[in-house]
C-alpha cells in the first residue's frame, strides 16, 4: 500500500480547490443557502494554536453543510485597523499599513495551508478605504437617526496608549490592550446611543436561547444590567430644580438619613455651599486619580465631603445633609443617591465614618445595623415607615411608596440599565476617520456621502506617536477644509472610530463584496442571513457580540435588514494551553502552529485539535498526541487504498455485520454533528476504521463491498477534519475529485437492527412459536408480537389469558385461564 505524503498532498489540493473554486458558493438558488462565519482575525503576526482550534471548528460545520447539499458561504477577511499596527509603525518608522499588510499575507498563506474551506473571493480588510467608506457612511446614518452624538464628560483614559477607552475596554480598572491603570479625563467625544436599545438587546435574547451558550447570554444580561426601582425627587436648599435619585428600594425611603452625589458630576459643584467649596475641590482632585474599580470596591474605607447644604425627604419632610462621595458614580442612575444606611452596606460604612444617623425601617430579625455595623438588605416587617408600618410584603411596600410619590408628583417608578452609551472616539491614527467637519459658522457638518471615504492622510513613524490628541491633528493640510455647507474655513474631526465599529457590520459586507452602492445590497443579505453558525472566542462575549447585535437592530430599524438577530447559533471554542497554562513567551511554553504542521502535517494537527475534547473545552497540548493522530490517518489511508471493489458497486451483498456497524456509527456521527461533539465523532470514525480493518484482514477481504462502503464513510466524515488525506483517499477509492463535492452518506435504518435473537413463545409450557426479534426489544413490543403469532393464536383458540411471563428478548410464556 502507498503511504500518505502530507506535504505533497497539501500543495496539490490547495491548488486544486483554488483553481476549481470548490468553496465559492453558487448563489444561484439551486440549493438552500447556509452562512457559516468565523470571527475574523486581527493580523497580529502569524496564525497561532488558538486560531488552529477556532477555525477548524467552523470548517467542520461549513464542510459538513456543503456535503449535506447546502450552498455554503464561508468567508474570510481581516479586522485590520488597530493599535498594534500603529505602535509597530512608530517603532519601525513606517506606515501602519506595512505591518498590517505583511501580517495579513502571512496569515492568508497559513489559512490556505491549514486547509480551510474559505471563499477567498469575498475577502475584505476593514482598513481598505473601500471598506471604511461604508463604516463612515453608516456612522452618518446613525447620526441622522440621533444615534451618534457628541458630548463632554469624564472618560476612561489610557495613559500609555494615550487614548480614550469604552467602558467595555476597561477590565478591572486596567486598559484591556496594554494593562495600564485607566484614569479619567474630561473630553468631548462621540458616542453611539446603545442605551436606546438596552431593552431590545435584553428582550431579543429570548431568540438566542438554545442557539447561544448560556454563559454568554448571562454575561450580556449582566452587562446590560436592568434595574427596577423608582426616581425620587428631593428639594435641595438654594437649588431651584429638585434633584432626582434612582433607587431600587423606594420602600426604604423613610430610612434615608443623608444624601450623596457623585463628586465629578455637574451637580456637586453647582450646589456646594461657598464655605465648603475649597474642601470639595480638593476632594474632587483626589477622586479624579482613582480608578473605577477602586471606587466600586466595598472593603475600602469610605471617603466624602459635606457640601454644606441639606435635602428634604419628600415623604416625611426631614432635612438630611448632602455629601459628595466617590462611591457614587456620575454615570449611573442619576449620579445621586438617597442613603439608607440601615439597609445598604456602603451607606452604613459611610454613616459610621461620618457619624450620621442609622434608622432601621425594615425589621428583619437580625441585629440592629446601628449596633452591628452590618446592613440588613433582606425582607422583614416595615417599621418607622408611616403608612407601611406592619406590612411584610416588599412588593407591596415598593408599589405603595411609588404610588404615594406619583400622587404627590415627586417621583415615579423607573427602570435603569447599567449599559452605557458606546464611546467610539479614539485619539489614534489607524482607524476610520470620523466623517465630520467642524465649521465656525455651521457647527458640526456631515461630510457629504459623495465625498466618502474621508481617507487617512499618509502619516508615518514619529508623526503617529501618542500625544493625547489625535495624530491626525498634525496633518494640517488634511485637517483644514472648506465647510461642505457654507464653503467657509472649517476643520475635520481628528478622531478615528473604535475598531469595534468596523467589526460590527463586516458580516453584512461578505454578502455583497465590492458593492459600490452601499455597505451591502439588502437583497444579498436577505438571501444569506442570518448566519447559521458563528464561531469565535468567549473573550468577545460582551464587546463585539453586543455591538454587532446593536448594529443589526439599527439596520433593521433603517429597513436595511429584515431580522433582529444576526447570528442564530454561536460556538465558543476553548483555548489551547500547554502544561496547564496559557501559552506565553515568559513561561516558555508556547507551541508553534507552523512547527507542528511541519512535523505532523496539517491533517494530523487538525485532527489532534478536534479529538482533544469538546470544542468548548481548553486543550492542553501536553496531553495530546499529534503523532498518534498521524498514525491513525495512515491507517485510514491504507484502508482506502486497499479497497479493490469498484466505485458504484452494490453494497447490498456486502458483509452484513460490517454494514450494520457502518450505519450504526454513522447514526452516532450524525448525532455528534448535530450536538457539535466533534471529538466523539472522531472516535466513531476510528472505530469504523478498526471494524473495516478486521474484515479486510480476517474476514471477507478487501474486495467485499461492505469494506468499500465503510471506507467511503470514513473518507467523507474524515474530510471535515482532515481534508487533504480525505481527498487522497477519495481518489484512491477511484472517485473523481473532490470529496468536498461528494454527498453526505445516508443511514439505512433497516441495517440498524442488530443480529436478531430467537425468542421462544410457550403456551402452557409447550413451544408454539419462534420469533426473530431485536436483542433490545421492549417487553411490551415482545408481548404484542408473541400474542399475535400464528401458532399462539391457534393454540389459545380464543381462551382468555391468566398470565403472560416475559423474559425479553428470549422467552415469552403464556398461561391461559
Ligand atoms: C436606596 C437604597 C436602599 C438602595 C437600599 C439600595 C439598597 P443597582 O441594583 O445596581 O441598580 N445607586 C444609585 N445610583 C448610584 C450611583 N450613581 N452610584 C452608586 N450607587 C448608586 O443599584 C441601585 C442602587 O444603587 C440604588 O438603590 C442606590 O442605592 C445605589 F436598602 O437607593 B439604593
Ligand atoms: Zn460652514
Amino acid at each position: 500500500a502507498r503511504r500518505y505524503d502530507p506535504v505533497a498532498a497539501q500543495q496539490r489540493w490547495q491548488e486544486y480547490w483554488a483553481a476549481e473554486q470548490t468553496f465559492v458558493p453558487a448563489d444561484d438558488g439551486s440549493r438552500e443557502r447556509r452562512y457559516v462565519l468565523d470571527m475574523f482575525p486581527y493580523p497580529s503576526g502569524d496564525l497561532h494554536m488558538g486560531h488552529a482550534e477556532a477555525f477548524v471548528m467552523g470548517d467542520i460545520v461549513a464542510r459538513h453543510l456543503k456535503l449535506r447539499g447546502y450552498d455554503v458561504l464561508h468567508p474570510i477577511g481581516w479586522d485590520s485597523f488597530g493599535l498594534p499596527a500603529e505602535n509597530a509603525a512608530i517603532k519601525n518608522d513606517t506606515h501602519p499599513a506595512e505591518w498590517t499588510d505583511r501580517n495579513i499575507e502571512t496569515q492568508a498563506t497559513s489559512f490556505k495551508r491549514y486547509g480551510l474551506s474559505f471563499d477567498w473571493s469575498r475577502r475584505l480588510h476593514t482598513s481598505d478605504p473601500e471598506y471604511y467608506r461604508w463604516t463612515q457612511w453608516l456612522f452618518l446614518r446613525f447620526r441622522e437617526r440621533g444615534l451618534a452624538y457628541r458630548k463632554g464628560s469624564y472618560v476612561n483614559w489610557c495613559p500609555v496608549d494615550q487614548t480614550v477607552l469604552a467602558n467595555e475596554q476597561v477590565v478591572n480598572g486596567a486598559c484591556e490592550r496594554c494593562g495600564a491603570t485607566v484614569t479619567k479625563r474630561q473630553l468631548t467625544q462621540w458616542y453611539f446611543k446603545t442605551t436606546e436599545y438596552a431593552q431590545r438587546l435584553l428582550d431579543d435574547m429570548a431568540d438566542l436561547e438554545g442557539g447561544w451558550p448560556e454563559r454568554v447570554l448571562a454575561m450580556q444580561r449582566n452587562w446590560i444590567g436592568r434595574s427596577e426601582g423608582a426616581y425620587v425627587d428631593f428639594e435641595i436648599d438654594g437649588v431651584d430644580e429638585p434633584v432626582t435619585v434612582f433607587t431600587t428600594r423606594p420602600d426604604t425611603l423613610y430610612g434615608a438619613t443623608f444624601f450623596v452625589v457623585a463628586p465629578e458630576g455637574e451637580l456637586a459643584s453647582a450646589i456646594v455651599a461657598d464655605g465648603q467649596r475649597a474642601e470639595f475641590e480638593a476632594y474632587l482632585e483626589r477622586v479624579k486619580l482613582e480608578t473605577e474599580i477602586e471606587r466600586q470596591s466595598t472593603d475600602r474605607p469610605k471617603t466624602g465631603v459635606f457640601l454644606g447644604v441639606y435635602a428634604t425627604n419628600p415623604v416625611n419632610n426631614e432635612r438630611i445633609p448632602v455629601y459628595a462621595a466617590d462611591y457614587v458614580l456620575a454615570d449611573y442612575g442619576t449620579g445621586a443617591v438617597m442613603a439608607v444606611p440601615a439597609h445598604d452596606q456602603r451607606d452604613l460604612d459611610f454613616a459610621r465614618t461620618y457619624d450620621l444617623p442609622v434608622v432601621e425601617v425594615v425589621s428583619t430579625g437580625e441585629p440592629d445595623p446601628a449596633d452591628s455595623g452590618i446592613a440588613t438588605p433582606g425582607d422583614g416587617t416595615y417599621i418607622n415607615s408611616g403608612p407601611l408600618d406592619g406590612l411584610t410584603d416588599k412588593a407591596t411596600g415598593v408599589s405603595t411608596i411609588i404610588g404615594q410619590l406619583e400622587e404627590a408628583g415627586v417621583g415615579k417608578g423607573a427602570v435603569t440599565y447599567r449599559l452605557r452609551d458606546w464611546l467610539l472616539s479614539r485619539q489614534r491614527y489607524w482607524g476610520a476617520p470620523i466623517p465630520i467637519v467642524h465649521c465656525v459658522s455651521c457647527g458640526e457638518v456631515a461630510v457629504p456621502d459623495d465625498q466618502l471615504p474621508v481617507e487617512l492622510p499618509p502619516l508615518t513613524g514619529a508623526a503617529l506617536a501618542p500625544k493625547g490628541i489625535s495624530p491626525l491633528a498634525s496633518a494640517t493640510e488634511w485637517v483644514n477644509v472648506d465647510c461642505p455647507s457654507c464653503g467657509g474655513p472649517a476643520t475635520r474631526d481628528t478622531d478615528t472610530m473604535d475598531t469595534f465599529v468596523d467589526s460590527s457590520w463586516y458580516f453584512f459586507r461578505y454578502c455583497s463584496p465590492g458593492d459600490v452602492e452601499g455597505p451591502f445590497d439588502p437583497e444579498d443579505v436577505r438571501r444569506w442571513m442570518p448566519v447559521a453558525q458563528y464561531v469565535g472566542g468567549v473573550e468577545h462575549a460582551i464587546l463585539h457580540l453586543l455591538y454587532m447585535r446593536f448594529f443589526t437592530k439599527v439596520l433593521h430599524d433603517m429597513g436595511m435588514v429584515d431580522f433582529d438577530e444576526p447570528m442564530r447559533r454561536l460556538l465558543n471554542q476553548g483555548q489551547v494551553i500547554n502544561q496547564g497554562k496559557s501559552m506565553s513567551k515568559s513561561l516558555g511554553n508556547g507551541v508553534d502552529l507552523g512547527e507542528q504542521i511541519d512535523l505532523y502535517g496539517v491533517d494530523a494537527v487538525r485532527l489532534t485539535v478536534v479529538f482533544a475534547g469538546p470544542p468548548e473545552d481548553d486543550i492542553d497540548w501536553a496531553d495530546v498526541s499529534p503523532g498518534g493522530s498521524a498514525k491513525f490517518l495512515q491507517r485510514a489511508y491504507r484502508l482506502a487504498s486497499e479497497v479493490t471493489s469498484l466505485p458504484g458497486v452494490d453494497f447490498a451483498g456486502g458483509d452484513a455485520a460490517l454494514r450494520s456497524t457502518t450505519h450504526k456509527l454513522l447514526t452516532e456521527i450524525d448525532d455528534c454533528l448535530a450536538g457539535q461533539r466533534f471529538n466523539v465523532m472522531v472516535a466513531r470514525v476510528m472505530e469504523l476504521v478498526n471494524a473495516a480493518r478486521k474484515v479486510v484482514d480476517t474476514g471477507a477481504g478487501p474486495a467485499d463491498p461492505a469494506v468499500r462502503e465503510a471506507a467511503e464513510v470514513v473518507t467523507i466524515v474524515l474530510s471535515l477534519v482532515a481534508p487533504y488525506i480525505a481527498e487522497e483517499m477519495w481518489e484512491a477509492l477511484g472517485h473523481a475529485p473532490s470529496v468536498a463535492d461528494a454527498s453526505w452518506p445516508i443511514v439505512d435504518p433497516s441495517l440498524l437492527i442488530t443480529e436478531a435473537v430467537t425468542c421462544v413463545v410457550q403456551v402452557q409450557g409447550k413451544v408454539r412459536a419462534r420469533l426473530e426479534v431485536s436483542p433490545d426489544i421492549s417487553d411490551g413490543e415482545l408481548k404484542e408480537l408473541a400474542l399475535s403469532a400464528d401458532g399462539v393464536v391457534r393454540s389459545l383458540a380464543g381462551r382468555d389469558i391468566a398470565k403472560v411471563i416475559i423474559r425479553a428478548p428470549k422467552l415469552v410464556s403464556i398461561v391461559p385461564a
